[in-house]
């Protein structure tokens, strides 16, 4: 049988280090709030659109659509809708308890990376598909198959050296308007793509140890 895991050459490092080294690589991965507009080539994202597209899904029924953001005039009219979201949410809708939390991230109503990013990917849940005859089909497990696609996605641009921001203002149903998705699409997440601003310092975080999460029994 064909193997589908990844090959190793017998001398090569034990599977241990191997597996200790991407450890090192991933948890080197920070979100970034503000990018570069260092350019990234198209080709680079098709393909790691393409890796998120490989990823397992619920039927194999790939429940996905991926738009590529780069046009400046679209970017502008996604940032404009998004601040006016977030300054409801920040001014009304967002609880005290959840305003403290984000406190720490420092972010506000101003999103300026959506224009800085030199890309703007937006996913999106094909709840259901439509037949010939506009007959509904459900998609099975569909949120959880994109957010498989969506780590894909983050993983493969972080391991080349680029930087995503997970973005996701609440409602995000304009995203839909503004690039006039079929109705069995919703938005899922906005991943702002490129490389990340030199000066830009994240905020210091800290990740829970082993113990906390993992449990082997
Ligand atoms: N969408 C808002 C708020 C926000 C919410 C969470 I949960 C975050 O981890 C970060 C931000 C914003 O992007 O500002």
């Amino acid at each position: 049988m064909a193997q589908y895991g990844n090959k190793r050459s017998p001398d090569s490092e034990s599977l241990v280090n191997r597996s200790q080294r991407l450890l090192t690589v991933m948890k080197n991965r920070r979100s970034v709030r503000s990018f570069s507009e260092r350019p990234i080539p198209e080709e680079v994202i098709e393909c790691c659109v393409s890796i998120a597209a490989s990823a397992p899904s619920g039927a194999n029924q790939q429940p996905w659509s991926f738009v590529v953001v780069r046009d400046p005039d679209m970017k502008k009219q996604i940032r404009e809708k998004a601040e006016a979201v977030e300054k409801a949410f920040y001014t009304k809708k967002a609880t005290q308890k959840w305003r403290s939390t984000l406190q720490s991230l420092k972010t506000g109503h101003t999103k300026p990376f959506i224009e800085q990013a030199p890309y703007l990917i937006c996913i999106f849940v094909q709840g259901y598909s439509i037949g010939k005859k506009g007959e509904r089909s459900p998609h099975y497990y569909a949120s959880r198959s994109v957010g498989i696609a969506t780590g894909f996605l983050i993983s493969s641009l972080h391991q080349l050296g680029i930087s995503t921001l997970p973005y996701t203002p609440a409602p995000m149903t304009f995203i839909r308007d503004l690039l006039h998705r079929p109705k069995n699409e919703r938005p899922y997440m906005m991943l702002a793509v490129g490389y990340q601003d030199d000066e830009y310092v994240p905020p210091p975080l800290e990740k829970k140890k082993r113990e906390e999460y993992l449990t082997i029994v």
